[in-house]
């Protein structure tokens, strides 16, 4: 491992701990900007291993209200916290994001806690690639676990599936929710299922809904996604569901599945980043390359289909290595 005096100033800092180069750090990530890559390098080797703990679920389920519980749990037992807010649409509606800087300021003052919204504006990869190369950058930094939450749309929750370690799927006590939700693909990504607003009519069958969802689809041998019910207003389940996220941890540790999943996302995140940077250069070589350009133009004319050109390009470009 590089020797710390060798380290880039901006990863010594982040390091350190120091908020302001961790925040820069990670808009260079958000806006795909390669001053981020010399960063990543340095710290990667220096994370811990904090559990990335993501939380999906519909729009106002109470995914913001249990994170912020979650922290003063968490808090209270001493340990440090990190929270990213995923939400791509926010630099055009800036709405729920907005909302959750302001139920998340009263802990601005507290060292142990970080909090930092993700738009992932030019993020090369997309989402997913950017909100995993922030999780790692608050682990080096010496947060003991990121929290993730991330809002409504597909593409989001493909981010929860791709870098959460823990996944907790919020719900709330209405079955057309819970309906739409599960078709949208969540039911597959739960680790544990999260029935906020229990003190609304209706939780007990959510609840009883749910666990018999579940033990119809767990499969022998493998990890059974826990279900429990919270309230944010009485307040009551929060231990409960820390607890069913602490057991799936040592349940991915117990079995070697942490190990598993870890090597597959690794496989995932890299093949990922060539594919992107090598769309982008071939792009740049279509529009450059004289001969390039004229297959292009044969795909135009239809005198060629875009497939055997894709070929074509592949061998051209191999040729040109
Ligand atoms: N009755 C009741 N209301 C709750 C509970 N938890 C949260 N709420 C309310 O539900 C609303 C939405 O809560 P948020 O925590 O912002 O929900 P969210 O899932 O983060 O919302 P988005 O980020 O916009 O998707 C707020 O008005 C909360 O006060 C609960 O346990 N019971
Ligand atoms: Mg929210």
């Amino acid at each position: 491992m590089t020797g710390a005096e060798r380290l880039p100033a901006s990863a010594r800092a982040i390091l350190r701990g120091d908020r302001r180069a961790l925040a820069r750090a990670i808009t260079s990530i958000e806006n795909g900007d390669a001053a981020a890559d010399p960063i990543l390098a340095a710290i990667y080797g220096r994370t811990h291993g904090a559990p990335i703990v993501g939380l999906a679920g519909p729009l106002g389920v109470g995914k913001s209200s249990l994170i912020n519980a979650l922290v003063g749990l968490l808090r209270a037992r001493g340990r440090t916290v990190a929270v990213v807010a995923v939400d791509p649409s926010s630099p055009f509606s800036g709405g729920s994001v907005l909302g959750d800087r302001i139920r998340f300021e009263g802990r601005v003052d507290d060292p142990g806690v970080f909090f930092r919204s993700m738009a992932s504006r030019g993020a090369s990869g997309g989402v997913a690639a950017a909100t995993l190369e922030t999780a790692r950058l608050l682990d080096a930094a010496g947060f003991d676990v990121v929290l993730v939450e991330t809002v409504g749309s597909g593409q989001v929750d493909v981010a929860i599936r791709e870098i959460a370690t823990t996944r907790v799927v919020v719900l709330v006590p209405h079955l057309g929710d819970e309906v739409q939700t599960l078709k949208a693909g969540l039911f597959e990504i739960a680790d544990v299922f999260c029935v906020n607003k229990t003190d609304l009519p209706g939780a007990d069958i959510a609840q009883r809904d749910l666990v018999d969802l579940v033990a119809h689809g767990t499969r022998e041998g493998r990890w059974t996604p826990a279900v429990v019910g919270t309230s944010m207003t009485e307040p009551r389940g929060l231990e409960e569901l820390w607890n069913a996220v602490e057991a799936h941890e040592q349940y991915l540790d117990r079995t070697g599945e942490r190990a598993t999943s870890e090597r597959h996302r690794l496989t995932v995140e890299i093949v990922g980043i060539v594919r992107d940077r090598l769309g982008r250069e071939l792009s740049e070589q279509l529009e450059r390359d004289p001969a390039l350009r004229g297959l292009l133009d044969r795909v135009v004319a239809r005198s060629l289909d875009p497939r055997t050109a894709a070929h074509q390009l592949r061998l051209a470009v191999r040729r040109v290595r």
